[in-house]
């Protein structure tokens, strides 16, 4: 597909250079690898990135770039599920969907672990990004797509995340005073009938602080008779209140399109785990596809707050 068609379809650009990371960058035998939020260093980006073993259950390891877009992946994965302590019965079935959050100079990871209860919210940090230091599982069961906002909120650390509720799951707020205890929980928004994500939605991308608002760019998926199309959309919240919704874009900004985002282990998916925006507003949005690489789509926050909505 040409560009010229896409800039015609979805808001966002394709890097030329897709997939960024397939399993064949991957040092170690593994399955698939995909969804990997960006940690912006002073070395370049890394990405954490989620691979799914051949043994059917996930695990992160690292990738280094100098310049965002072409990855070196570290020869040993950096993160496995628990195998003794308080979180090991949470994480026999893996550990999932890393998302990133510097606060006050902590790199933050919150992700989902799975176990024979169901996924659960669970919170790491790390100083070298290679060792991972779990803090807390932070919700029960039913719960994933948690994200930390980058800075607390009248005083108290904040965070999205999606429980299933009655099986479609909507995007929440939480809020604590030390990251590990959280509560004043309330729906910000839900599936929308008829929509792109008519079926279930979660945050994606750690949300971004502009002068009208925290930009989230959220996934929505909408259930079809040949299965589940995952895509990229936007909702701006008050700063001060995120529950509050200030808007939501009709459309997505990214949809399946390309045979990389088309076809893989599941199919039709473009999921966003994380950006990196330069001083001048140029964005790359990283975003796993198909559940078997690992994507690059830019554009400007201009473009995101004046035409993604
Ligand atoms: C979600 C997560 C994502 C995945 C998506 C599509 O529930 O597990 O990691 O990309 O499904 O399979």
């Amino acid at each position: 597909m040409s560009n010229h068609k896409q800039a015609q379809l979805d808001l966002l650009r394709r890097w030329e250079g897709n997939p960024a990371i397939t399993i064949d960058d991957i040092p170690f035998r593994a399955n698939t690898v995909f969804n990997g939020p960006p940690i912006v260093t002073d070395d370049g980006v890394y990405l954490l990135l989620r691979v799914e073993g051949q043994h059917g259950y996930s695990f992160f390891a690292l990738a280094r770039s100098k310049d965002g877009l072409n990855f070196t992946i570290d020869e040993k994965p950096v993160m496995l599920p628990a195998k003794e302590g308080p979180f090991a019965k949470y994480e026999t079935k893996g550990i999932e969907d890393p998302r990133v959050t510097i606060i006050d100079g902590i790199c933050y990871v919150v992700y989902t672990a799975v176990g024979p209860c169901g996924p659960r919210i669970a919170l790491a940090k790390t100083e070298d990004y290679i060792n991972y230091e779990r803090i807390a599982l932070i919700s029960e069961p039913g719960n994933k797509d948690g994200i930390l906002f980058p800075k607390k909120i009248r005083g108290r650390y904040a965070r999205l995340d999606r429980p299933i509720g009655i099986g479609k799951g909507s995007i929440w707020v939480s809020y604590s005073p030390d990251l590990i205890n959280w509560g004043d929980s309330e729906v910000i928004i839900s599936p929308r009938g008829g929509y792109w994500d008519d079926y279930r939605i979660g945050a994606s991308v750690t949300p971004i602080e502009t002068e009208q608002g925290w930009l989230e760019i959220y996934h929505g998926v909408k259930m079809t008779s040949a299965g589940p199309i995952y895509r990229a959309g936007l909702v701006l919240l008050d700063l001060e209140d995120p529950a509050k919704v200030i808007k939501r874009g009709d459309s997505p900004i990214l949809s399946p399109r390309e045979d990389y985002e088309r076809i893989g282990d599941i199919g039709n998916v473009c999921f966003a785990c994380g950006a990196v925006i330069d001083d001048d507003g140029n964005m790359k949005i990283y975003y796993g596809a198909a559940d078997t690489s690992i994507c690059i789509a830019t554009c400007t926050l201009n473009q995101l707050l004046e035409e993604g909505f």
